[in-house]
């Protein structure tokens, strides 16, 4: 078999994100770390959510699903569930998931499907021409805005660790090369993946710019990884709850800082909750193996065979 390349995942399609966009830069990540994987397009699905960010699929050489604003993640999760062998990635900004999505996002991380869930966080609603996003801190006046933001922010990094994501990383558009193994590890998680990318929007957020991110009025990039600090994200199978405690402390402390520095890196890779997939198979022993995707719907004259209730009764999902 041919090698895979980031070619194949790209796709001759005009784009229409402004110069400059951060979303590139996650694009041009996203299409290199698959291809890294070695994974064949055909077993890949992307959902997008409602926005610029959320156009990102179109993109990508592999399957692919426009959803409804801020339900993103249902759609990725059905899909994991009804085919365990794709490999299932979805994507969208801010506003898509901590607005109007913020009830999907906390209770998907009460199930632990084995997903990826990228979230473009460029504190804006960049599509809508730039109203403020849950993620945009208290006080600030991005261009768009009449007066300064008025709304207190949702910590992205802490809402994902009490939903109880079992992969937590930030990276940042303009680290590619950092990006690219954030998004490889992510995917390898067994479990919830969520990695936020901060994203500059040129055109509506002219405070956290690529500029600001580099540091260009410190002297210094604010940018940096965890790792370089020698902090190791895995909890072990057999780790302990007091060593998961361990990490949680460095990791609240990590979620908080923001301003001259700004972690980015794995946070959390955590082995000890079993994934959804594994709840399903201990009560239907054969999901693995008669995946809803696997059985049989329709007869040669594409006539329904499809009696749910059987499925339901099966999986005791009364
Ligand atoms: C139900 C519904 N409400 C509102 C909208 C309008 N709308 C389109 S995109 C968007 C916000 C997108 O912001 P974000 O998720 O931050 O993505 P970005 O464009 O910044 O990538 C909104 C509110 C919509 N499409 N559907
Ligand atoms: S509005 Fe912002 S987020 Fe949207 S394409 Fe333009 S720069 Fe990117």
């Amino acid at each position: 078999m041919t090698k895979i390349t980031a070619k194949d995942y790209q796709v001759e399609e005009p784009i229409d994100w402004c110069p400059g966009c951060g979303d590139y830069g996650i694009l041009n990540a996203l299409q290199q770390a698959l291809a890294k994987l070695g994974l064949t397009p055909h077993k890949v699905a992307i959902f997008g959510g409602i926005g610029c960010s959320g156009k990102t699929q179109y993109h990508v050489n592999a399957y692919g699903v426009h959803t409804l604003h801020g339900r993103v993640l249902p759609y990725a999760m059905g899909t994991k569930l009804a085919n365990p062998e794709l490999t299932v990635i979805a994507v969208g900004g801010d506003g898509d998931g901590f607005a109007i999505g913020a009830g999907h996002f906390v209770n998907s991380g009460r199930r632990n499907v084995d997903l990826t869930y990228i979230l473009y966080n460029n504190e804006v609603y960049g599509l809508t021409k730039g109203q403020a996003s849950p993620t945009l801190p208290l006080g600030l006046q991005t261009k768009s805005l009449p007066e300064p933001n008025m709304q207190g922010q949702v910590n992205s990094l802490l809402l994902a660790l009490a939903s109880g994501f079992t992969w937590i990383g930030r990276g940042y558009a303009y680290n590619i090369r950092q990006l690219v193994d954030l998004i490889q590890r992510a995917i390898n998680h067994p479990g919830l993946a969520y990695l936020e990318v901060i994203q500059p929007c040129p055109t509506y957020n002219n405070l956290h710019t690529r500029d600001w991110f580099a540091g260009k009025d410190l002297g210094h990039s604010r940018i940096y990884d965890v790792a370089e600090e020698g902090y190791d994200p895995l909890v072990p199978q057999d780790a302990d709850e007091s060593y998961l405690y361990e990490k949680i402390c460095y990791y609240i402390e990590k979620a908080h800082e923001w301003g001259d520095r700004i972690p980015t890196g794995v946070f959390l890779e955590n082995h000890l909750v079993p994934t959804f997939e594994d709840r399903l198979c201990q009560r239907t022993p054969t999901y693995r193996e008669r995946p809803p995707a696997r059985r049989v719907i329709a007869d040669e004259e594409g006539r329904t065979l499809t009696d749910l209730s059987k499925i339901f009764v099966e999986m005791m999902m009364r």
